[in-house]
C-alpha cells in the first residue's frame, strides 16, 4: 500500500507522464535547452570533429586541459542558469499565463467541491483563492483541476497545476521523496471511522473480522493497516478510487465501516442516503496535518503559497476581516495590522508582490476564521467546531509566524 500511496508516484517531473499533453509547455522548452547546452559545450573545442577529450587530439597537454576546463565551467554556468530558470519560474509562468492553476480535490464538501455552475468553494478553495489575490490582486484569477487521491503527486511533478491544495496529508515520505515541499497546514485533522448505528459497534476496538470502504491512494490506507495489526485484528479492505464511489459502497452495504480523515467522515455523512443512520465513533487514530503543497526547487513560489496562508491566520490573529479591513488600513495605528496590510515593513518585495498581497487576500478571501467558519465550521453544513484548528492564542494548533 505504501508503493501505491507514494512510492509509484515518480519524483522525476520529466518522467511524470500523466496528461504530459497538459504539462507546462516551458518546462519542456528548458529541459531541451539543457540538452542542446550539453551537447554543445562537449563539441566546443573540437578541431577536426574532435572533442577535447579525445585521445588523439592534437592540443599539447596544457591547452588541451585550459580548453576543457574552460568548457567544464561553461557548461556548469550555462546548466546552473537554465536549471535555475526551471526551478525559479512559477510566479513568472503564473503571472504570465494570468492565473494560478490549483489542483483541488474531485468533489469533497468543505473543502472543494463544485457547485452546479461548476463554481468551486471550499477551505482547499480559498487557500488557491488567497494566492490568486495575492498574485493578481484579484482572488479570480485561479482555475482548478480536480484530481484523484492516486492522480495528485504526479499532477504537480508534471508542472500540470502549479500548487496542489487537496486534502493532503504532510508525511516525511511525501515532503522528502517526491520533489515536492509542504507549505504549512490549512487544517488539522485525524483519521476516524464510522459505522451504520444498526452494527451495533461503539468503539473502533471491536471492528476485528470487519470489512472497510477506503480510498486508493492515501495516508488513510496506511494508518488502517497499523490501527490494525497493532491492535491484533484483521479486516477485508475495500478499495475506491473516489470519495463518492467510497460513499455509495458503504451506502450499499459493501462494508461494515468507512474510514477517512474525520472532518471529512461528516462531510461524507451528509452525502448518505440516511445521514442519521451512521455514526463516526470516538477514535481519532492518526496525525493528518493537510494543507498546500509545491514542487521542491522554487523557494520564491514556496515563500508566496506558505505566506498566503500565514496571511489569513496573522489576520486573524489581528482582528482584520474582509468587511473592516478598509478602515484598517485608514485608521489602524496599530504596527502589526499596518505591516500585514503593507502600510510599512517590508511589504511585498521579498515575495516578489504588491506591497498590498496581504490586503488583498483579506478583502477578497477573508481571514483564516472567515473562511473556516463558511467552508467547515459552525456556518456551514459541516458544524465542525475550531478544536485544534483554533489559533494558538486560543489554545489550538494555527499559528503565523511574525509579519516583521
Ligand atoms: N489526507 C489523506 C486522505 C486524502 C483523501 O484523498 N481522502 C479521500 C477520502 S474522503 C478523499 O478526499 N476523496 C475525495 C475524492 O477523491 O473524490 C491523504 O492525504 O492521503
Amino acid at each position: 500500500m505504501g508503493a501505491r500511496d507514494d512510492g509509484l508516484v515518480l519524483a522525476v517531473p520529466a518522467l511524470a507522464t500523466r496528461r504530459s499533453a497538459c504539462r507546462d509547455p516551458t518546462l519542456d522548452v528548458w529541459r531541451w535547452c539543457q540538452s542542446v547546452v550539453v551537447v554543445g559545450l562537449l563539441l566546443l573545442d573540437t578541431k577536426n570533429c574532435c572533442p577535447a577529450w579525445w585521445p588523439d587530439n592534437q592540443y599539447p597537454l596544457e591547452v588541451y586541459t585550459m580548453k576543457t576546463l574552460k568548457s567544464l565551467a561553461a557548461s556548469a554556468v550555462l546548466l546552473t542558469l537554465s536549471m535555475g530558470v526551471v526551478q525559479a519560474s512559477t510566479l513568472d509562468t503564473v503571472k504570465q499565463r494570468g492565473h494560478v492553476q490549483c489542483g483541488v480535490n474531485t468533489g469533497l464538501p468543505g473543502f472543494s467541491f463544485p457547485d452546479d455552475r461548476g463554481k468551486w468553494s471550499g477551505l482547499d478553495v480559498d487557500v488557491c483563492r488567497a494566492i490568486a489575490a495575492a498574485v493578481f490582486g484579484d482572488a479570480g484569477k485561479v482555475k482548478f483541476t480536480p484530481l484523484t487521491a492516486k492522480e495528485r503527486f504526479t499532477a504537480l511533478q508534471s508542472g500540470e497545476i502549479d500548487v496542489l491544495s487537496r486534502n493532503t496529508t504532510w508525511t516525511t515520505t511525501r515532503d522528502t521523496s517526491l520533489g515536492l515541499n509542504f507549505a504549512g497546514v490549512d487544517y488539522y485533522d485525524g483519521q476516524g471511522f464510522m459505522v451504520k448505528k444498526s452494527l451495533g459497534v461503539n468503539s473502533a476496538k471491536d471492528l476485528g473480522g470487519a470489512s472497510v470502504c477506503i480510498q486508493a491512494g492515501t495516508t488513510t490506507e496506511l494508518n488502517l493497516a497499523d490501527y490494525f495489526r497493532s491492535n491484533n485484528m484483521k479486516y477485508t479492505p475495500i478499495t475506491y478510487d473516489k470519495a463518492a464511489e467510497t460513499v455509495a459502497g458503504f451506502d450499499a452495504g459493501r462494508c461494515d465501516v468507512l474510514t477517512s480523515d474525520q472532518s471529512q467522515l461528516y462531510a461524507l455523512r451528509i452525502q448518505l442516503k440516511d445521514p442519521g443512520g451512521a455514526i463516526v465513533l470516538p477514535e481519532v487514530i492518526s496525525k493528518e496535518p493537510l494543507g498546500p503543497v509545491v514542487r521542491q526547487g522554487d523557494d520564491q513560489w514556496f515563500n508566496v503559497v506558505k505566506w498566503s496562508l500565514f496571511a489569513m491566520l496573522e489576520a486573524e490573529e489581528m482582528g482584520v476581516n474582509s468587511n473592516n479591513v478598509d478602515d484598517m488600513k485608514a485608521n489602524s495605528k496599530n504596527p502589526g495590522v499596518r505591516r500585514l496590510l503593507g502600510l510599512e515593513g517590508i511589504g511585498g518585495k521579498g515575495l516578489g508582490l504588491p506591497n498590498e498581497w496581504a490586503y488583498n487576500i483579506v478583502k477578497m478571501v477573508g481571514n483564516y476564521a472567515e473562511a473556516f467558519d463558511r467552508n467547515v465550521g459552525m456556518g456551514s453544513k459541516l458544524n465542525i467546531a475550531r478544536g485544534l484548528n483554533a489559533l494558538w492564542k486560543d489554545g489550538g494548533l494555527q499559528y503565523a509566524p511574525p509579519f516583521r
